[in-house]
């Protein structure tokens, strides 16, 4: 059997940490791709010159050129540009459009029988573009934020009642914005709903720092974004993809009248197994959830008709 092909395209923090993770769970051979000269190889070397001490024995290499991405069986997506502090996801857009349509079309050419999860922001447009322009069905087209968005909640909601992570199971749903929706009426902790644990108001408290997580990282680091969890969080969809889990994960995928929804991303729960996106699971919401749902969705609509905009 031949060894799994993943291409990174985009070799800066989230695509090298990736890298990084993709070799210590020896999921293939990795090809790191990049616009800057230099960049993507000394990663690779970098990395692959830890193989000895860390026992695995997948290739790593990286480059400036699309054809050595050519027959991947995986590429994840995080080329362009991080926020800066007081900068938006959606202030992104312009430059991160451009930039994207390189990769789609670079990803299209030499990559085409491929599964493309997208990273980069702002996520729903992004993902959105990639479509659109590889051509390629729902299920070989797909975005991560929801793996991210609900790790974040675990982790708060961990920390607030001081018992592990393993014991919770929080889920967030919706655009990757400011008005992400957390699920708390689907959230357990060991099978136990959240409203019988925090109060309603400390856990609007707890929802809100959710969605302000990515900002409150970027105003720590003040030079660029998160990027452990987020390459965490793809290479989890890369494994149940690789590997045919069959995962149920919340990602941004593209629905067709689930949810009420038709021809947009959005970020909803979906197995994940060799196939890529093998099925939307749907949930019921609350009343209160179901607003923050559409309010959501409306922010997603605007976004890609600002995408349009600047694409006319
Ligand atoms: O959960 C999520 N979806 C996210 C998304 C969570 C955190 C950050 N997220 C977004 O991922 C972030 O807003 C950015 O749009 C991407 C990548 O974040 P990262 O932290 O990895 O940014 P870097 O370190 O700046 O790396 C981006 C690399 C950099 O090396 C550039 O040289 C390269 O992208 N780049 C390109 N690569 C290939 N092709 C082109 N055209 C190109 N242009 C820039």
């Amino acid at each position: 059997m031949k060894r799994r092909k993943i291409a990174l395209i985009g070799a800066g923090n989230i695509g090298g940490t990736m890298a990084h993770l993709c070799a210590l769970k020896k999921l293939g051979d990795v090809v790191l791709f990049d616009v800057v000269d230099g960049l993507p190889q000394g990663k690779a070397l970098d990395l692959l010159e830890s193989a000895p001490i860390e026992g695995f024995d997948v290739q790593i290499t990286g480059t400036n050129k699309y054809e050595d991405i050519a027959g991947a069986d995986l590429c994840i997506v995080t080329a362009g540009i991080a926020r800066k502090p007081g900068m938006s996801r959606d202030d992104l857009l312009g430059t991160n459009c451009k930039i994207m349509k390189q990769v789609a079309e670079g990803i299209k050419k030499n990559a085409p029988d491929s599964l493309v999860i997208v990273i980069t922001n702002p996520l729903d447009a992004m993902v959105t573009l990639t479509k659109r322009i590889t051509g390629f069905p729902k299920n070989r087209v797909v975005g991560q934020s929801g793996i991210l968005d609900s790790s974040r909640y675990c982790t708060f909601l961990a920390q607030e009642l001081k018992v592990s992570v393993a014991s919770v199971s929080a889920l967030v749903l919706g655009g990757h914005g400011d008005d992400m929706v957390p699920l708390r009426s689907s959230s357990r902790v060991s099978g136990v709903p959240l409203e019988k644990l925090i109060s309603p108001k400390r856990l609007d408290e707890i929802e809100e720092r959710v969605r302000q997580a990515g900002g409150e990282i970027v105003s720590l680091l003040k030079t660029g974004s998160a990027y452990y969890s987020p390459a965490s969080a793809a290479v989890r969809m890369a494994e149940a993809y690789l590997l045919d889990t069959k995962e149920i994960l919340p990602c941004a995928a593209y629905l067709e009248g689930e949810y009420g929804v038709k021809g947009v991303y959005f970020g909803v729960p979906v197995v994940i197994g060799g196939n890529g996106v093998e099925k939307v699971i749907q949930l019921e919401l609350s009343d209160q959830e179901k607003k923050c749902f559409n309010e959501s969705l409306s922010h997603v609509n605007e976004l890609i008709q600002a995408m349009d905009k600047l694409l006319a």
